[in-house]
């Protein structure tokens, strides 16, 4: 059976899922001793992933740069000066290679992202579909992130086999004027909302370490959990400062900061698939056993995220067996191969 992250009963030892956490319980959650804290996500997880395995993601920017958006943290923003140069769309068959690259390294879903502000009908978005529809011949999970999108296009991705839209809400409602100024927050719940009616699982977290409160933090995980149901996936990243970019003079997170938010996220939201996303980089081996023990299962494998460094497969290897973990396995098989070419 597709695990989306449904697996586990809807009643654990936490009480019943939740969509009504107001910030002061996500806070007092978020701020419980270092110990309780991991004590009390670790249960949660226990209960609803009782299966003691990472799941592997791989990740492919197949519209590098030049992006309108003026999002603070993006090296891809045509907005600001970094060393990522615009490109032009990757072809099908090089993106269905790498997927395969992909499954064969042992990763079970492959998310496949552009830089663009939202999603035009034409040849490019076919391509997308055609690259959905090949990924999905592998037996791999299926996600996309494309930018906003509207209920036709959400449709048109969900025939052509898409699993998952990734689409973060990145921060609070209120801090995200800091950080973005060409959307606006009530339009990222809108594509979510578009994604959701068109039955694709979502896929949305946030990033931390762009110079928000430990308020915001809690208030992006609010909205995420006031999604009604959850999002199947949570993703929480952790900045990575682009030379460049207006953030790239941030101080790097407090490790233990990203622990919290992971705990506090695999609390509130019990049956999503927490994951440990950017900025892995500069995390030691220890501080990213600790996100998987508070909650996290999943990371995205393979040298590269979009643009930036990812800890290459070596180091994920181990990072695994140290926990003693298991990767996951894939959930469906893959469609007849191909007769050869
Ligand atoms: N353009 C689409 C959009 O914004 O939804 C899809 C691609 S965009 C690069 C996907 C996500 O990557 C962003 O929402 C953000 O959360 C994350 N991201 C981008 N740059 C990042 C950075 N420097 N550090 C951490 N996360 C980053
Ligand atoms: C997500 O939350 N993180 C990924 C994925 N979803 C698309 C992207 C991280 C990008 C980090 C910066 C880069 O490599 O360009
Ligand atoms: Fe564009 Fe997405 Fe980067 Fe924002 S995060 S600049 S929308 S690629």
């Amino acid at each position: 059976m597709a695990d989306h992250g449904t697996d586990g009963p809807t009643h654990g030892t936490d009480g019943p899922t939740r969509h009504d956490w107001a910030l002061g319980d996500a806070r007092a959650i978020h701020d419980t001793p270092l110990f309780a804290l991991i004590d009390r996500a670790r249960a949660v997880h226990a209960d609803h992933h009782p299966k003691n395995e990472v799941q592997l993601c791989t990740l492919l920017s197949v519209k590098t740069g030049g992006c309108p958006e003026d999002c603070a943290y993006c090296p891809q923003s045509a907005h600001h000066d970094t060393a990522v140069e615009g490109e032009k769309m990757l072809d099908v068959d090089a993106v269905l290679a790498a997927a395969r690259r992909a499954k064969d390294a042992g990763s079970t879903r492959f998310c496949m992202g552009a830089a663009w502000r939202q999603v035009k009908d034409g040849p490019a978005f076919d391509n997308v579909l055609h690259m959905v529809r090949g990924v999905k011949e592998l037996g791999l999970e299926a996600c996309v992130t494309l930018g906003m999108l509207n209920d036709d296009q959400a449709r048109r991705l969900h025939e052509a086999g898409l699993d998952a839209y990734n689409h973060n809400v990145d921060t609070s409602r209120d801090y995200y004027k800091s950080i973005i100024s060409t959307r606006t927050f009530d339009e990222r719940l809108s594509t979510l909302r578009s994604v959701r009616k068109a039955g694709i699982t979502v896929c949305s977290g946030g990033i931390i370490g762009m110079g928000e409160t430990i308020d915001d933090r809690c208030m992006m995980l609010v909205e995420l959990a006031g999604l009604d149901p959850h999002p199947e996936s949570v993703p929480i990243n952790a900045l990575v400062r682009v030379e460049g970019t207006p953030l790239e003079a941030m101080p790097p997170i407090d490790p233990l900061e990203l622990v919290r938010m992971i705990a506090t996220a695999r609390i509130m939201m019990p049956k999503s698939k927490v994951r440990l996303s950017a900025g892995r980089t500069e995390l030691s081996r220890e501080a990213q056993l600790l996100c998987l023990f508070a909650g996290a299962n999943s990371i995205f494998y393979g040298d590269r995220l979009l643009t930036t460094p990812n800890p290459g497969p070596n180091a994920d290897e181990e990072l695994i067996q140290a926990a003693g973990l298991e990767p996951q396995a894939p959930a469906v098989p893959a469609a007849a191969e191909p007769a050869a070419e």
